[in-house]
C-alpha cells in the first residue's frame, strides 16, 4: 500500500515507462521482405510527414516532381536543411527524429548527419530490428499486409522468415470505392468467380478470397482505411453490400475483428504521393448502423478527425463489440493525444488501446512510443492522484494491470472476447 501520493505517482511513472506495449497498427515488414522494411537516417528523414512539411517551407522552384526524382539521400539532405537546421525541428515528426537519434546515442547536438548515416550503415538489420523493439519495449507489432498487392502475394508464396515480433493484418481497402475494379481483376486472376457488377456468387467468392488469404497469413484482424465521404454504410450502395455480404461474414468465419480507420481524405494533393491525403469529418452514424447490423462481428476503430473523437468515444460505451485504438496520423500529436487519452479514460476506463505507432520506418518505434509514454504517464499520475485524494488505495499490481490494459492488454482481451 502506498504511504503517500508521491510514492504512488512514482510507481505510476515507473509502470508506464517499463510496461511492454503491443503496437496494433504499423507499416513495418520483415527483413526478409527485401526493401519493403524501411529503416535508417535517410528513410526516417524522408517519412512522408516530413516531406509534406518540407513543401510548406521549400522554395517554389523545388517542385514535388524534382524532389522525388532526387536520390533518397539528397531528399533527406533537403529535409534536414529546411525542417531541422533552418526550421527548428519543432514539429512532432521532426522532434521524433531527434528523439530517435538521441535514444540511439547518436550525435544530435553536433548535428552530425554524416556520422549518423555512417552509424546506420554499420548496423545489421536483423540485430537492429531486435534492438529497436527492445528499446521501445514492444512485444509485437501488427503489419499492414495488402490482400490485393502482387508483391505481398509473392512474398507470402515464398514462405520467407517472419520474426515473432511481427504479426499480420489483412488490408482490404481495394475492395471499396474506386479500388473495386482492381480488386475484381486480382481475385479473378487468382481463380475466384467474381464480376464487376457483383451478384450473389461474386460476394460469396469475395468472402472465400478473404478466408483463403486468412488461412495463409493468419491475420490478427482485417483492416481498411475509408474516406469520410465513402464511409456511407446503411444505404443501398456497394460499400454496404460488400461489408454485409462478404467482409463481415468472412471476418466472423475467420474469427477476427474488422479494423476500420475512418476519415482520410485521399489525394488532396496527389503531388505529395504518400503524404497527399488530408482529413475529413466522417459520419459516426454509419458506424452505429454497422454495429447494430453486425452484433456477431467485432470492430476495431480509429478516426482521423479530432472532431469525431467525442461522438466515437461515447459510441464505444454503447457497443461491447467496438474497441477504440490509437491516436491516428494527424491525431498523433501531443496536444491531441492528451485530449483523446483523457476523454477515453474518463468515458471508458481502460477499455481502449491508447496508441499505435503507424510506423513506416522501423526506427520510428523508438520516438512514437517514447513520446506517447510521457503523455500517458502525466495523465495517469493525475487520475490516480485524484483517486488517492478520495481515499482509494491502488496497489502496484493494479497500476501495472491498468497501464498494460491501455497499452495492448484490452486489445488482446477484445480479440479473445
Ligand atoms: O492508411 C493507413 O494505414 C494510414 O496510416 C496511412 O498509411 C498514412 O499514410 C500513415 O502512414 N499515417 O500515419
Ligand atoms: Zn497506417
Amino acid at each position: 500500500m502506498f504511504k503517500n501520493v508521491n510514492d504512488l505517482t512514482d510507481a505510476v511513472r515507473k509502470a508506464v515507462e517499463t510496461t511492454v506495449v503491443t503496437d496494433v497498427h504499423t507499416h513495418l515488414f520483415p527483413p526478409s521482405y527485401d526493401e519493403a522494411l524501411l529503416w535508417g537516417a535517410d528513410e526516417i528523414l524522408t517519412y512522408h510527414y516530413l516531406v509534406t512539411e518540407l513543401f510548406t517551407v521549400a522554395p517554389h522552384s523545388l517542385t514535388c516532381e524534382k524532389f522525388f526524382s532526387l536520390p533518397k539521400s539528397a531528399q533527406a539532405d533537403l529535409v534536414w536543411e529546411h525542417i531541422f537546421l533552418k526550421g527548428g525541428a519543432l514539429s512532432e515528426a521532426a522532434r521524433g527524429v531527434i528523439t530517435t537519434f538521441n535514444h540511439l546515442g547518436l550525435d544530435v547536438a553536433g548535428r552530425d548527419l554524416a556520422g549518423i548515416r555512417k552509424w546506420f550503415a554499420e548496423q545489421n538489420i536483423d540485430e537492429y530490428l531486435a534492438k529497436v523493439f527492445e528499446m521501445a519495449n514492444i512485444d509485437y507489432a501488427v503489419m499492414t499486409n495488402s490482400a490485393f498487392s502482387a508483391a505481398e502475394a509473392d512474398f507470402w508464396r515464398q514462405d520467407l522468415p517472419v520474426p515473432d515480433c511481427l504479426k499480420t493484418s489483412l488490408r482490404i481497402d481495394t475492395l471499396f470505392d474506386d479500388g473495386w475494379e482492381k480488386a475484381v481483376e486480382v481475385m479473378s486472376d487468382a481463380g475466384y468467380d467474381v464480376k464487376i457488377e457483383p451478384d450473389d456468387k461474386t460476394y460469396d467468392e469475395v468472402r472465400r478470397f478473404l478466408v483463403d488469404w486468412s488461412e495463409r497469413i493468419k491475420p490478427v484482424y482485417f483492416a481498411a482505411s475509408i474516406g469520410p465521404d465513402e464511409f456511407a454504410y446503411g444505404d443501398d450502395n456497394p460499400f454496404t453490400h460488400v461489408i454485409d455480404r462478404a467482409v463481415m461474414p468472412a471476418a466472423v468465419e475467420v474469427g477476427v475483428p474488422f479494423a476500420l480507420m475512418i476519415g482520410a481524405r485521399g489525394a488532396v494533393n496527389p503531388n505529395l504521393r504518400a503524404g497527399g491525403a488530408g482529413v475529413g469529418v466522417a459520419d459516426v452514424m454509419s458506424l452505429t448502423r454497422m454495429l447494430q447490423n453486425h452484433a456477431d462481428g467485432k470492430f476495431l476503430v480509429t478516426m482521423l478527425s479530432r472532431d469525431n473523437q467525442h461522438e466515437l468515444t461515447v459510441l464505444a460505451r454503447k457497443f461491447g463489440n467496438l474497441h477504440l485504438f490509437g491516436c491516428w496520423w494527424y491525431c498523433n500529436n501531443p496536444s491531441i493525444i492528451d485530449e483523446m487519452t483523457r476523454q477515453r479514460l474518463e468515458l471508458l476506463g481502460t477499455a481502449f488501446t491508447s496508441q499505435h505507432s503507424d510506423a513506416r520506418v522501423l526506427d520510428q518505434l523508438i520516438y512514437k512510443w517514447s513520446h506517447t509514454r510521457k503523455i500517458v504517464a502525466d495523465i495517469l499520475v493525475e487520475k490516480y492522484s485524484d483517486l488517492f485524494a478520495a481515499g482509494w488505495r491502488p496497489t502496484q499490481e493494479e497500476i501495472t494491470r491498468d497501464v498494460r490494459a491501455i497499452f495492448g492488454g484490452s486489445f488482446e482481451a477484445f480479440l479473445e472476447k
